[in-house]
């Protein structure tokens, strides 16, 4: 059985995931409207991954006999100043969740929560992916923002990888 400390902390990081899976959409729609379709596609499937995270911490609720509380999701921001500053909204936001995870991690040690310590441990590997991937995307874009036409090219590539988020 899950404590309650757990069962609050799981589901308040399972709305966390879909808070991401909604931030990725919108950061999508954005790059649609600049007719940049490959970090547009990125976006999607980067939400897609966010939609899963959240989904695989509703599961675990579920099998652990707790009940999974489904609060509401606040309204992301749409607007960013440049392709860059997308990005790095994108970037702040991995590293914060980061954070988080590492406290719940913490949280799941202390209450010597075993199976969600085990689920724990694939989503503080997938936050290094998560975080490397977007700063790699972060760098390069501020490196080609001043060029439209080294923008084209990353969009083009971007494009070409839209099927896996684990590479840009
Ligand atoms: Fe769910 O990892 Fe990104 O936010």
């Amino acid at each position: 059985m899950i404590s309650k400390q757990v069962l609050k902390a799981l589901n308040e990081q399972t709305h966390a995931e879909f808070y991401s899976f909604y931030l990725y959409l919108a950061v999508s729609s954005y790059f649609t409207d600049l007719h940049l379709d490959g970090f547009a596609l990125w976006m999607e499937v980067q939400a897609q991954e966010e939609l899963a995270h959240a989904l695989k911490l509703f599961h675990h609720v579920q099998e652990r006999g707790g009940r999974p509380h489904l609060a509401a999701i606040a309204e992301p921001t749409s607007e960013w100043g440049s392709p860059a500053e997308a990005v790095q909204a994108v970037l702040e936001h991995e590293r914060h969740i980061t954070g988080r995870i590492n406290a719940l991690a913490n949280l799941a040690s202390e209450e010597k929560d075993h199976a969600t310590s085990v689920l724990l441990h694939w989503y503080v590997s997938e936050q290094v992916e998560e975080e490397a991937t977007a700063d790699r995307l972060y760098h390069q874009v501020a490196m080609v923002q001043e060029s439209p036409q080294g923008l084209l090219m990353l969009d083009r590539e971007l494009a070409g990888r839209g099927g896996s988020t684990a590479e840009v």
